[in-house]
């Protein structure tokens, strides 16, 4: 019945970055491997007009060196595939002690103003399901999703065979202030 070979997952249609620019709020996320943003996670993504393309910046709580904690400021650049919703996204810290990396990045679905759900897969399996992945369900409002957003990103979570492995992520203004 279900397939969850990650090349079978289907992603948002006629993806347009422009209407997916600005700031997103990250409400639930499924964690890959090692380490990773805690909470208080927060994306913007910026269109380019001149070269067309897509960046982002993100905040969020980590924990470093066992019990270090800061809010890491990272960069991401996306290259383009044949998919516009498959992305590889470059990434890095403002601070070199922050990780760095390239990642595949595909918007799963979007309706713009409301949700998005994002996945990542960095280690496949040989019968081509994943061995490492991670997902973000994003929403354009701190308050979390309205129940029809949360219907069908729900839905969106069963199809990359990732239901019940997301938490929420909570946003209690850590990494607000500057630090
Ligand atoms: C994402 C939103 C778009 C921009 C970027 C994102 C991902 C960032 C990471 C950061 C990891 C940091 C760690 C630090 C110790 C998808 C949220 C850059 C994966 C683990």
């Amino acid at each position: 019945d279900r397939d969850c070979r990650v090349d079978t997952f289907e992603v948002m249609k006629d993806f347009n970055k422009e209407r997916y620019a600005g700031v997103w709020y990250a409400v639930a996320k499924k964690d890959p491997d090692g380490l990773f943003l805690l909470d208080n996670i927060v994306a913007n993504f910026k269109y380019d007009p001149n070269d067309k393309k897509m960046t982002a910046t993100a905040k969020g709580r980590v924990r470093i060196l066992e019990k270090l904690e800061l809010c890491a400021n990272m960069v991401g650049t996306f290259i383009e595939t044949k998919n516009p919703a498959k992305y590889k996204m470059k990434y890095h810290g403002a601070l070199a002690i922050l990780e760095r990396g390239l990642d595949d990045h595909w918007i799963v679905d979007t309706d713009y103003t409301t949700y998005a759900i994002t996945y990542a897969c960095r280690r496949r399996n040989f019968d081509g399901t994943c061995d490492d992945s991670y997902s973000f369900v994003f929403s354009r409002s701190k308050d979390g999703l309205p129940l029809d957003a949360q219907r069908i990103v729900r839905k969106r979570q069963e199809q990359l065979c990732l239901e019940r492995k997301y938490r929420s992520v909570p946003h209690n203004g850590y990494c607000e202030t500057e630090q």
